[in-house]
Parts: C-alpha cells; structure tokens; sequence
C-alpha cells in the first residue's frame, strides 16, 4: 500500500483514508493510493459499502497542477473515477475542507456525498485556464442544473456546504469535527436502506429540460461577454455544458476531453498555471527563513484618512484587527469615516456583507486627532501625502511615541525607505507596506525592505499580508518599488508614440485588445488629467490639455470627447493639441502602425524594465515581477504577466526590436544586460531566481 493510504473496515463499512499534504492533489501516488484501497475493499466481502475520506486540512483539492505538461502516469484521474463509480458497493465521499477540481469530480463519482458543515466544494479549473477534466462539466448540470452549473464552472466560484446541500450536490452534512463518525452512520444506513445505487451520471432530468434550448447559452454569453474576453476556457466550458444537454453521456464526456486538451495545451493555460505557482513563491525569501519569528499584529494604526489611509484601515477592519485612523484636521477625519462607513454599506447592499458586518468593523474603528493615540498600536502605516520632510517629520514622531517593537510603515508609492528610516532610531523597524489604489481591493501589497530592516519585521509583513488577503511581494528600495517603476514606461512611450502619428485611439485599442482593461489615454481621462503628473514642471500635451480646460471625463473632455453616458470620442480638439505639440517640438512623425508595432513600442520597454528591476536585485525573482503587474496592475493573467509572457515571445526577438528602437529613439530602449544574456543563453526571464 502506498503510504498516503489506510484502508480500514468498522462493522462492514470500508474506510479509505488518504492523506497527503498539502492538499491531497490527487498526483500519482494519491490516485495508485486510491486504486489500491479501493480495489482491496471492493475485493472484501466482509463490506458492504465504502467511505472515501482525507486526512489533513482538505478533502482532495483537484488534481496535482504540477503534474500538467508532463507524460501521464497511470492509473489517471479518470480510472480511478471509472473504479468508483461502476462499484457495485455504494460509495460514500466524506467532505472537509475545500473539495476543488477533481477532488469534486471524483466526489461526483462517488453515489453520495457528505461533508462538514466549513466544507467547501467548486470547480476553480477555469483560474488555471482549464476546464473540470474529470467529468465535472457532465457531472454537475444533472446535479444543479445547467444555469447554476454555467455560473459555477465558469465563475471557478465554492460554494459552501449549506448551498451545496441545497442544490443536491451535497447529501447531507454532519456534525462539525465528526466528519468520519458521521459518514460512517450515513453510509451503514444506505447499506440499510438497501437503495439501488443512483450514479449521477444517469440522472437526466435537469439537464434533458433544456435539449434544444440554446437560447440559455446565447444569453449566457452575451451577459457574460466583457468578464471572458480574452479568454479561452469559458468558451470551452460552455461548449461542454452544451454537450451535457444535447448528448448522451458518454459523447459528452468525449467532447469534454476534446475541449480540455484544447486548453491544456494552451500558451494561455501555461501562463495562468505558472501564475498560480507564482503567487505561492512571493512569500518565500531566501534569507528569511520560514520559521522566522513574527511579531503579533494586534492592532494597527493608520496615520491620514484620505483614499489610500480608508482604503488600507478596511483592509484590516475586514480582518478583524482594530484600527485607529489618525487625521490632522476633524472634517478630514470625519469625511475618511463617512467614506469607509459607505464602502461598507454599499457591500452590503450587494448582498457580500451583512449589516451587522458593517457595524462590526465599524466599532473596531478608532478615530483620533493625535498621533499619541498609536502608542500602543503594534503596527503603523503612515499614508500622507507623497513628501519626504512630511514623512520624515511623521516618523520622528512617532519614535518618540511608537512602543519597543512597534512596526513602522510607510505606503509611499516611491520615496526612499532608508530616508525615511534614517528620521528614527529603530531602523530595524522601519518598512514600506505600499498599497495599490483602491487598497482595499487591490491584491498586490509591495513590502519594501530597507537596508537595515530586520529580518523579523519582513517577515511579519509578509505573513500580515496574507492574514488581510494580499498577495505579498518584497521589494528592495528603488524609486517605484517593483510595480510603478516597471509599469511607467508604458505610460511614457504612449505619450511619446501620440506625438509621432498613432492616435489616442489606436493606441488605446491595442492595449485593450492585448488584455488590459483600458488603454492608457482612456486611464488618464478617467482619473483626470490634471491628477496624472500633476507636479511635472515640462510642458506636456495633457498640461496642454488641462489649460484648455479639458481634465478628461470629469470636465471638458481631455484625450476623447464624451457624451452625458460619458461615451468617448475621438477629439478634433484634443487631436489638434497633439499636433501643434508635435510640430512645436519638431517631432518626427511615424504613420500609423499595427497594432502589434504599438504593443512591441509600449510593452517591451515595460519587459526591459523588468530585466533591470531583476538584475538590480530590486525583485527576487522573475515571477515576482509578474505578480507585481498582474495583481498591481491588471496585467491580463492569461499571458503570465511580463516577464512569462516575453519568454513566450522570445526574448532574441525583444532584444532585437528595443536595439531597432534605440537607434530610433534613444538610449531609453537599450535592452538590459540580462535581457540580452538570457536571450543569447536561450533562458527565461520568468525563471530568474527560481527555486
Ligand atoms: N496541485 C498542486 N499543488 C497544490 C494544489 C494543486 N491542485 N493546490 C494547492 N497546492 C499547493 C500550493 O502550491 C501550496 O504549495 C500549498 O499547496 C498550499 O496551497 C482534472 C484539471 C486548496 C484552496 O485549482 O485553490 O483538478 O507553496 O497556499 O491558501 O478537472 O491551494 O506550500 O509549496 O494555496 O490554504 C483544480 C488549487 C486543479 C485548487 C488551499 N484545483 N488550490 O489554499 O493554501 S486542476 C485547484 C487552491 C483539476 C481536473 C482539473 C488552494 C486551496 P506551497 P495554498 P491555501
């Protein structure tokens, strides 16, 4: 018996017990597990019925995403379901934890389920740019139906126990922490009840409702349009579910085989399979072991209670962690309560929050006038506005108040942490916590380690970041930190390609149809361009711009005319700006350029950023630097994020392009020494300091 592996039998019902951390991924030696056990009980004529149960914090959450792209190793996934669920003994799933992927799909398989009343249970494959490979598009319409199974499938979202119940994919749940008593009762009352044994897959009702409906699926995907675009297995997944309706079992699940190699082989799902793994790696640095000790964050303090400070005290309030809110002024205190209070109540009339969550966080919010207040908080974070002697002026104070241990952040965007440091006599304590706009939704937090940070307090940043549900990635001190600094140059060269002949349109229409949600025109009318580089003293077509009183959709128009729906338009005004700009400056124009030609001049400066970002040693590694873009900046995950998505362009192609933009434009472009050593080694920039 492989080691992951107990079988035991109790009064004629089998126990098969797997347990193998982290999850119970169902790799190779779990699925040999499984068939061994089950085979041997199935063989017993002393049982009668047998329960499938896992050990450790989870019931199987899905199959090993290791194991993807590597030669199959027998038995598979679909053996191993085939196994249970043409036993002629009933079989029993015992549910804990979260049942993901094929976990579920093996449950599926399985002639009833039971779970714990904390257990969850989804098909989250589409995240991996997959689909449920293991039946679980065939499966789940006949259990739930095929809307609720379009949602779930294609949404990757869990349900809990109490709605997995009541849509029939559960069949009871038990008592917490009695998982195995309870589903061993359930299942010596079905060896009792003697039922003939009901598989799923022959449960056709649901799904025989709709044949010929294909009215369902065209809704489905027009409602659904703008959340898929740019993605593969959505589509793919829908296309299943058709196939659930329209053919008999069996044709089904060979289309859903079909459609899942589709994906699996797919540039699309290679990246979002490496993003998975890449989100894990950030919190684990090298020198910082993980056993290091961490210091308790108890409570938090948070000095300015504009956007940035209201948004990040939520993010703790959410977590249950008191906050105190420190302001100068009493309206500008009074106004960051009245906005957290309406980020709240309007969660909760969208149904994600409840009043009493409201009020909750609420209360463990402190108000206050007086940095004295933070004496005993156990974290601060200073978020005023962007101006060294202001900081430096903040943390001089604070070392006077702060207690011993106290951690000291600052969510500055891009001044230097060691400055700021150096206005203290704790260092050592001294760290950036820099947050991305809206901070209480953005996944990415930036953790700046100065120089003399200690080794202490990055790693209760790291670990802070996780426990209020941001992705973590550490930063050595540079201006921008990792994100900006990497993502600026696409805002540079856009405003440098509009005044050579591409137009706001067109450059905006590329970077959309690349995957990010808007172009960097629309971006800057969005946010207001008397916002964006307010404090640079060149002349700039949006100063240009925002002298003719065009500050973008608020006021006037800026780079595209808008309606009252604030539909945007091509501007004359705005085009002519650019113009006389360009002939002011004598700028050379270009013509008009494909959309290609326009992401190669805004995108791979953005990839030679990040070389330089990784052989400075500002990033850990590679897939670091793609976390920073995809979870800071939207950067479409289904290309990896920029330093994946280069490796798959080919980085002798980067490098050749920037040296033709070099001698064009300017040094600007020259490829990074280690853009151009990888390139000449044939290596990637996604593995730089991978494990
Ligand atoms: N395969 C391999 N490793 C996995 C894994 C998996 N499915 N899930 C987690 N891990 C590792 C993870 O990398 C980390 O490793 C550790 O476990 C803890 O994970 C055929 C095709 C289960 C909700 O997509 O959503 O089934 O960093 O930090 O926050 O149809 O892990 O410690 O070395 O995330 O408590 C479908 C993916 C697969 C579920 C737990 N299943 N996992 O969250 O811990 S495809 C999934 C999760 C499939 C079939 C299809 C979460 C979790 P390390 P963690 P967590």
């Amino acid at each position: 018996m492989t080691n992951v592996a107990t079988v035991t039998v109790e009064n004629g019902i089998g126990i098969l017990s797997i347990d193998s951390p982290p999850v119970n991924a169902l790799g190779i030696a779990v699925r040999r597990g499984i068939d061994e056990g089950f085979k041997q009980l199935a063989a017993d004529n002393a049982v009668k019925a047998i329960v499938l149960i896992c050990g450790g914090r989870t019931f199987f959450a899905g199959a090993d995403i290791t194991e993807f792209g590597k030669p199959p190793q027998s038995p598979g996934l679909h053996d191993v379901c085939k196994l249970i669920e043409d036993s002629a003994k009933p079989v029993v799933a015992a549910i804990h934890g979260t049942a993901l992927g094929g976990g579920l799909e093996l449950a599926l398989n399985c002639h009833y389920r039971v779970a714990a009343p904390s257990a969850k249970v989804g098909l989250p494959e589409v995240a991996l740019g997959l689909l449920p490979g293991a039946g679980g598009t065939q499966r789940l319409p006949r259990l739930v139906g095929v809307e609720r199974a379009l949602d779930l499938i294609t949404s990757g979202r869990q349900m809990n126990a109490k709605d997995a119940l009541e849509t029939g994919v559960l069949d009871a749940l038990t008592e917490e922490g009695q998982l195995r008593r309870d589903a061993i009762a359930f299942t010596q009352q079905v060896v009792v009840d003697n039922k003939p044994l009901k598989r799923v897959r022959d449960r056709d009702e649901k799904v025989a409702a709709y044949r010929g409906n294909t009215q369902v699926f065209a809704d489905f995907r027009k409602s659904n349009a703008r959340a898929f675009r740019g993605y593969k297995a959505p589509e793919n997944i829908i296309k299943c579910i058709e196939a659930a309706v329209e053919l008999p079992f069996d044709a089904g699940m060979k289309r859903e085989r079909e459609l899942f190699l589709e994906l699996v082989t797919s540039t699309e799902s290679a990246a979002q399979r490496y993003a998975f793994f890449a989100e894990r790696e950030t919190a684990k640095i090298p020198d910082v072991p993980a056993d290091t000790p961490t210091l308790p964050i108890k409570s938090v303090g948070v000095i300015g209670a504009g956007t940035m400070g209201g948004g990040i005290a939520m993010n703790f309030l959410n977590a249950g962690i008191p906050v105190t809110l420190v302001e100068v002024r009493q309206e500008a205190l009074d106004r960051g309560l009245s906005v957290i209070r309406r980020n709240y109540e309007s969660t909760a009339k969208k149904g994600r929050i409840t009043q009493a969550d409201v009020e909750k966080r609420m209360g463990l919010l402190t108000p206050a006038l007086d940095l004295a207040a933070l004496k005993d908080a156990d974290l601060i974070i200073e978020a005023v506005f962007e101006s060294m002697p202001i900081k430096k002026e903040i943390f001089a104070k604070l070392d006077g108040i702060a207690k011993p241990g106290a951690l000291l952040a600052s969510n500055t965007s891009y001044l230097n942490i060691d400055e700021i440091a150096s206005a203290t006599t704790r260092p050592e304590h001294v760290l950036g916590l820099h947050f991305f706009s809206p901070a209480n939704v953005m996944r990415l937090l930036e953790v700046v380690r100065g120089e003399k940070t200690d080794r202490s307090v990055i790693a209760t940043g790291m670990k802070l970041a996780k426990t209020i549900g941001k992705v973590p990635v550490l930063s050595r001190v540079c201006h921008g930190f990792i994100a900006n600094r990497l993502m600026n140059p696409r805002g540079r060269e856009a405003n440098a390609l509009v005044l050579r002949g591409p137009t706001p349109q067109q450059i905006d229409t590329a970077i959309y149809n690349y995957g990010f949600a808007m172009g960097p025109f629309q971006m800057g009318d969005l946010v207001g361009l008397d916002v964006i580089g307010r404090d640079s003293t060149e002349r700039t077509v949006r100063g240009d711009l925002v002298a003719l009183g065009r500050l973008g959709q608020k006021q006037g128009g800026g780079f595209y005319d808008y309606d009252e729906n604030r539909n945007a338009t091509p501007s004359p005004v705005a085009a002519q700006v650019i113009a006389d700009f360009a002939r002011d400056h004598q700028i050379q124009q270009i013509g008009v350029l494909s959309e290609e030609e326009i992401v190669a001049r805004l995108l791979y400066p953005v990839v030679n950023e990040g070389a330089k970002i990784l052989e400075e040693g500002i990033a850990l590694r590679g897939s670091d630097v793609d976390v920073a873009a995809m979870m800071g900046y939207n950067w479409p995950v289904y290309t990896g994020g920029p330093m994946f998505w280069a490796d798959t362009v080919g980085l002798d192609k980067i490098v050749a392009k920037l040296r033709a933009f070099e001698a064009e434009g300017g040094e600007a472009f020259a490829p990074a020494p280690l853009l151009v050593k990888l390139a000449a080694e044939g290596k990637r920039l996604s593995q730089v300091g991978a494990k």
